[in-house]
């Protein structure tokens, strides 16, 4: 009868996925138009750039998923030993072009999208920027993660899926104004939510004590985590792994339908609302009680869930034929910490090793201790992370516990093998209660003690590490300190972000192998005096100085002349990266400008000053240094005396995409933070990279590259960071001298030539002691002079372009070892001990 359906024998036969990896432009498009139809956000009868760039993702993402798929696949057959990286902080940029690229599938999607009615550009720039980190130590995370999978190692992101990124920036005349970023406003087309990896997360409650003696954490609120992977391709490799995000939710069945049903809505969704804040934004402020509370519930959410994971994909991975040993675990399984800011997945380990599978004390800490493994970023003491013993007793009971026997046992440790340092143990320990009204608990201290390995970020750090903040623990464990010098991607920072450099690299090395392998670069260096090269050199800058200037012109509406020199300072606002250094110079510049004759202003170098960077929102001396550019931009570049060779210019909202515009135009970078703060800095790598000549301090990762690059094409200034301390005691001590420069330059300031604004608080952390700030602990007024000079000495070399553009050449020819490619493999290998594990 109609009703019934005839099944027959070939029936049963599985067909193949039918997988859609088009790799022509006639299959893409076509899988472009699938998504369009098929996967609809929008209505159907648009197909305007955003929903081109939706559907686009969309069928780029298919092969990604295929890919993901079989890198995991692979993995568990193989069961290597794997290495997951823990951060708080991701920032991934946009990932439309960085994937087409790897993928080698740039030019079908340009011709695709040609095909219906785009062009690739416009379509990439509808992406949103997410950003899941603040700067530096996050763009770092990203750049790892890209190496990972170009080198198919097994390695894992993982962080949280924070619904507000950092703060979008807008500059207005009372200066920098904070607003929501919403990065998931119309939804990410990049992750892949997985309904099955849940894990349940505690908060409060108390500690059980059972007959047995085994501890319980029970009570207090049960949240879960649950996972979004988004998935990062290698270049040039089928490997796919991924980065693991987290979002908190409430138990579906904790929605107390009886307490909605009697109308109260609001207690009804309470652990909802709760669990949704916990994501909400990226570092909350901390200033308050509460916004603490919150920081300490991310770190520790983002600690159990993963460790939670590891431990499910451990027992996974050998449940089928091997017996499981836990002493194979860290035989299996690293952990690397970004910072002390997961720290908290030292106890986690430990919690989750006695408490949930049964293990003594003396086992779960021999596993923990050689898996964890921690790597610093700063020795500023603001930013060393302290919790309070009473908010994480009250979080945390069980977590608290644990980390005070570790410091039990640490005592008892010194005690035996090294009394001598009985006397240190006050600034050595875990818990520091010598304020009775503040016990501590030191999270580096806990990330020292717990980790097998303590990593600095370039050379210079690491010897502070090493002889100054973990001086005694250096003394007592000399083999657990090492040197990872930071790198950064070649694929988005040169391939992908100068495409017009990277057509002239490859045709003169004969060969695109430096993508992979950045130390060809060195092959530059024969050709630099060859004029053929050089021409083609300047016409690629002069290109990117073009786009940028376009880019500058739309956003600030500021016209820039491209012929000028392309100074570039971007990165946080920090006192301690000294913007305000850069900026003091510029009002000297602009001075003796308009002192000049009509005669002389014409032997004079143009420049265009650019800075950019977000100052933290509480920071407010970070935000009178954001104001004050803005100030000093509106005076110069509106003086028609001198605004045809001096523009100023503060570039709004600084993130990824504005740096991959930014970067490969300049010409000069600054890199100037007072020596021995900057840990190490990475974006003195890209700028190098991109044959952007640098003007700095022998500062963290400075001093490397002015190695690798030769100190002739480096414009050295101010002091060293040994000196560093004489020279703030002497200041303290009234001894300093200030430079009359910059004492002319302060009163310009306070003269009201720039409007007025109070620029009182900011002159004023400039003097010795006066009272506010720290007397000029950042030595600006110190390395002023030296400053100016090494800034006439730039004036100089680019008066003569021919040398000018061979140092650019052998700036990007000594680039070769700030590859995060290096860095990586340099953890592989010293570190992690994990070896690649291909696809085939
Ligand atoms: C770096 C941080 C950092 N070091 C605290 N430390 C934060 C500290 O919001 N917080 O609480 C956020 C970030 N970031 C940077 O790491 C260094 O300053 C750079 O010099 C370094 O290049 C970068 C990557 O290693």
């Amino acid at each position: 009868d109609e009703n019934s359906v005839s099944i027959s024998e070939s029936s049963r036969e599985i067909p193949p996925i039918a997988h859609p990896t088009p790799e022509d432009a006639f299959g893409v498009a076509a899988n472009i138009q699938y998504h369009a139809h098929y996967s609809p956000h929008f209505s159907p009868s648009k197909f305007e750039p955003e929903q081109a760039f939706f559907s686009t993702a969309e069928s780029v993402r298919d092969t990604l998923i295929q890919r993901w798929n079989e890198t995991y696949a692979h993995f568990h057959k193989v069961d290597p030993k794997q290495t997951y990286y823990i951060s708080m902080e991701y920032l991934q940029g946009r990932a439309l072009s960085n994937a087409i690229g790897n993928l080698g599938l740039t030019d079908a999607y340009a011709a695709a999208l040609y095909k219906l009615g785009h062009d690739l550009e416009t379509i990439v720039e509808q992406e949103k920027d997410p950003a899941l980190g603040n700067g530096g130590l996050g763009r770092l995370a990203s750049c790892f993660l890209d190496s990972m999978a170009t080198l198919n190692l097994p390695a894992w992101g993982y962080g949280l899926r924070y619904k507000y990124g950092l703060f979008k920036q807008k500059i207005t005349a009372k200066g920098q104004e904070e607003y929501a970023e919403d990065w998931l406003e119309k939804f990410s087309p990049w992750e892949i939510v997985r309904h099955d990896v849940v894990y349940p997360i505690r908060f409060f409650g108390e500690v059980l004590v059972e007959s047995d003696g085994k501890r319980k954490w029970v009570g207090g609120e049960q949240l879960q985590a649950l996972a979004y992977d988004i998935p990062i391709p290698g270049y040039k490799t089928k490997n796919t792994i991924s980065l693991r995000i987290w979002e908190a939710r409430s138990p579906p069945q904790d929605f107390d339908l009886y307490a909605f049903n009697a109308g109260k809505h609001i207690n009804a969704a309470d652990l909802q609302f709760k669990a949704q804040q916990i994501c909400a934004v990226l570092y909350p402020g901390d200033e308050t009680e509460e916004g603490k509370l919150l920081r300490l519930k991310q770190q520790y959410l983002l600690c159990s869930a993963s460790l939670q994971d590891i431990l499910a994909r451990f027992k996974e991975r050998r449940s089928k034929d091997k017996p499981f040993l836990w002493a194979e675990f860290s035989k299996k399984v690293s952990v690397q910490m970004n910072d002390t800011h997961p720290t908290l997945a030292i106890p986690e380990l430990m919690r989750l090793l006695m408490d949930e599978e049964g293990l003594g004390w003396d086992e779960a800490w021999t596993i923990t201790s050689s898996t964890v493994a921690y790597t610093n970023h700063t020795v500023l003491p603001e930013a060393l992370e302290k919790w309070s013993q009473a908010v994480m007793a009250k979080l945390l009971p069980r977590h608290f516990e644990i980390i005070a026997e570790i410091d039990k046992q640490f005592h008892a440790l010194v005690g035996k093998i090294r009394p001598d340092l009985e006397d240190k143990l006050s600034s050595l320990s875990i818990l520091d209660s010598s304020n009775p009204d503040k016990p501590v608990v030191r999270m580096a201290n806990l990330c020292v003690i717990s980790s097998h390995t303590v990593n600095g970020v370039a050379e210079l750090h690491s010897d502070i590490l090493k002889k100054e903040l973990f001086a005694d623990f250096n003394s007592l464990w000399p083999t657990k300190f090492q040197n990872k010098t930071n790198g950064v991607t070649p694929r988005r920072w040169l391939r992908f972000c100068s495409p017009e450099l990277s057509t002239i690299i490859t045709k003169w090395l004969r060969t695109d192998e430096w993508v992979t392998n950045l130390d060809l670069l060195t092959g530059l260096r024969q050709f630099a005096d060859d004029k053929q090269l050089q021409t083609e050199w300047a016409a690629a800058k002069t290109a990117n100085k073009q786009r940028f200037a376009k880019y500058l012109q739309d956003v600030t509406g500021i016209e820039v002349d491209s012929n000028s020199l392309f100074d570039i300072q971007i990165k946080r606002i920090h006192e301690y990266k000294r913007q305000l250094l850069n900026i003091l110079s510029v009002i000297y510049r602009y001075k003796k400008i308009k002192e000049l004759s009509k005669g002389e202003q014409m032997k004079a170098v143009p420049r265009t000053v650019m800075l950019g960077g977000k100052a933290f929102a509480t920071y407010a001396q970070a935000k009178r240094i954001v104001k004050l550019v803005n100030d000093v931009g509106q005076v110069v570049n509106n003086d028609r005396d001198v605004s045809h060779l001096l523009k100023v210019i503060f570039i709004p909202n600084y993130n990824v995409t504005v740096a991959e515009l930014a970067i490969p135009a300049s010409e000069l970078s600054q890199h100037i933070s007072t020596a021995g703060m900057e840990a190490s800095g990475t974006s003195n790598m890209k700028f190098a990279l991109n044959g952007s000549l640098i003007i700095g301090t022998l500062d963290g990762a400075n001093v490397e590259i002015r190695e690798e690059i030769g100190k002739n094409n480096f414009f050295l200034f101010g002091a060293r960071a040994e000196d560093v301390p004489i020279l703030r005691k002497q200041r303290e001590e009234g001894k300093f001298v200030p430079d009359p420069r910059f004492e002319e330059v302060k009163d310009f300031i306070r003269s009201g030539k720039f409007g007025d604004y109070d620029y009182g608080p900011l002159l004023e952390s400039l003097e010795g002691n006066t009272g506010y700030g720290r007397g000029d602990y950042f030595l600006v007024g110190q390395d002023f002079p030296s400053y100016l000079e090494a800034q006439s000495k730039v004036d100089e070399a680019y008066r003569n372009q021919a040398h000018w553009i061979k140092m650019s050449i052998l700036s990007t020819a000594g680039s070769g070892k700030f590859s995060s490619d290096r860095t990586i493999l340099q953890y592989a290998q010293e570190i992690w001990k994990i070896q690649a594990c291909p696809v085939p």
